[in-house]
């Protein structure tokens, strides 16, 4: 059986669930200047060039110390309305109670509470919204599961200090984490730091113009710093609190039983993943990275008590997304690549959603048995579903019986790690509970939802919420705690 006190619930994210980016004293996010994805397929960043002019960049072309974030008014941002959580907390939140939610997971806009991120003094209106978000949330009995950062920060900061390059940038990090756990102390119990962050490299969660291997983890070191630290704070200004870290749990198996291919799967889970979790739960840099870095010359600037630092702010738990698995090979044939030479392949024994990541609910399993023997830690699926094209039938409803196997085959394999395996789970969280914008494409269409939101690619629509099939049907599986697939 499943805890009795077992998660169920729901995640969003600021940056793609909740808009009104100007309203309330709140500051421009890195976030905001990223474009829909929709006309391009590939989301970009605007930017002032030297001339003054609006030019686009993708995350892989910031190239120049000079650019300043500008928005286009030609352009379709879609955070900036997102789907209108702002104005819409109360509906959307007693959608979450219907469905007999546990907890709720989100993420704080940084901006809201400190609107360039240098400020000494919080903006109060930004304070006071997610007061309401959490007082709604509590009557309801619905945890808060808050996320610290998810893939934005400050433009002030990212303009004038290079974001996460510098050390003040962690400073500015934990002003904005002592005023959230002291003001939402009671309220807010579980925690997490930063989303993904094995996945953060480019300008919106990074905040560097000038991308390489050294700023790379210079940046990464100050992120270790700082969530150590607000796991400590944390800790102090509320003992009760859980903090956990993020981890993008994307699965990797080795195509053959070839030695060769099971190295090289064991080295790219490393780099993929193992490494960050290594250092959040562990407390110091594994061997592989410092010989690493040895080997490419990377040098990393610490303060004298950093080691410290890392070694007392070990995580509580293990939060983590699952969506996919991929195959790694060492075959120089197999035609698709991870970047720095890996080469992926298909994998013959599973199917692939409309945007080809493919079904993997017995790698949940495997996830779950390999974190779990890994750190001993308690884990928490804070992500996993299945985004999809949804269509409103004649009969007004949206039938998604897609998206109700996929969560039922995962939700399946999840039981079978904690009642077969014994692995010690938190809670399930599936992704974008209400249709939000996509974090990859800018997309509107690539839906997660059990709730749909009316609202296309170019922001038009009337934001409606309508009950989709699976709304019914995981309302069954919480109140039969599970059992009722
Ligand atoms: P979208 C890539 C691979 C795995 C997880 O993703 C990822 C990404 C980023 O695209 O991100 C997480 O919206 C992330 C969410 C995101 C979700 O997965 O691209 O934490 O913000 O929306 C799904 O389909």
């Amino acid at each position: 059986m499943l805890k009795k006190d077992f998660l169920w619930g729901g995640a969003t994210a600021a940056n793609q669930f909740e808009g009104g980016y100007q309203e309330g004293g709140r500051g421009l996010a890195t976030s905001d200047t990223k474009t829909n994805g929709s006309l391009t397929c590939k989301r970009k960043h605007s930017f002032l060039n030297e001339n003054n002019e609006i030019i686009y960049l993708h995350e892989s072309e910031l190239i120049s110390h000079q650019y300043q974030a500008a928005l286009d008014p030609n352009m379709y941002y879609p955070s900036h309305k997102a789907v209108d959580f702002y104005h819409h907390y109360q509906q959307d939140i007693a959608l979450m109670a219907e469905m007999g939610f546990k907890c709720y997971r989100m993420s704080i806009s940084w901006t809201r509470i400190f609107p360039n991120g240098n400020e000494f003094i919080p903006n109060e209106e930004g304070l006071k919204f997610y007061d309401d978000v959490f007082n709604e949330c509590l009557k309801y009995g619905i945890q808060p599961v808050v996320t610290l950062n998810h893939f934005d920060m400050p433009v002030y900061l990212a303009q004038h200090q290079d974001g996460w390059l510098s050390r003040n940038t962690v400073d500015c990090f934990l002003r904005y984490c002592q005023t959230v756990f002291e003001r939402y102390k009671g309220k807010v119990k579980y925690w997490m730091t930063f989303n993904e962050i094995n996945l953060l490299r480019g300008y919106a969660t990074l905040g560097i113009h000038e991308m390489n291997t050294q700023k790379y983890y210079q940046a990464l070191h100050h992120l270790f710093i700082a969530s150590a630290k607000a796991v400590q704070l944390g800790h102090q200004i509320d003992s009760d609190n859980q903090i956990g870290m993020m981890l993008a749990n994307i699965l990797t198996y080795p195509e053959t039983c070839n030695p060769a291919d099971i190295a090289l799967e064991l080295n790219v889970s490393r780099r993929l993943k193992y490494f960050f979790s290594d250092v959040q739960c562990r407390g110091y840099y594994p061997s592989y990275i410092l010989k690493q870095w040895e080997k490419e010359n990377i040098e990393i600037i610490k303060e004298s008590q950093d080691d410290q630092i890392l070694k007392d702010g070990c995580v509580d738990y293990i939060g983590f997304s699952y969506y996919n698995s991929g195959v790694v090979t060492t075959r120089e044939d197999a035609g698709m690549s991870l970047g720095n030479g890996v080469n992926m392949a298909q994998n013959p024994y599973l199917k692939e959603s409309e945007w080809k990541w493919p079904i993997d609910p017995i790698g949940l399993r495997i996830s779950l048995n390999i974190l779990w023997d890994r750190y001993q830690k308690p884990l928490f699926i804070v992500e996993n579903g299945f985004g999809a094209q949804d269509t409103i039938d004649e009969d007004g409803c949206i039938h998604d019986e897609y998206r109700i196997h996929y969560m039922r085959d995962h939700i399946r394999e999840m039981k079978k790690a904690v009642e077969e395996d014994g692995v010690d789970l938190m809670g399930y969280t599936p992704w974008g509970c209400i249709d939000l914008v996509s974090a990859g494409t800018g997309e509107m269409k690539k839906r997660y939802g059990m709730v749909y939101v009316d609202m296309d690619d170019e922001g038009k629509g009337s934001l409606k919420r309508i009950r989709k099939d699976s709304f019914y049907w995981y309302q069954k599986v919480i109140q039969s705690h599970g059992e009722c697939l």
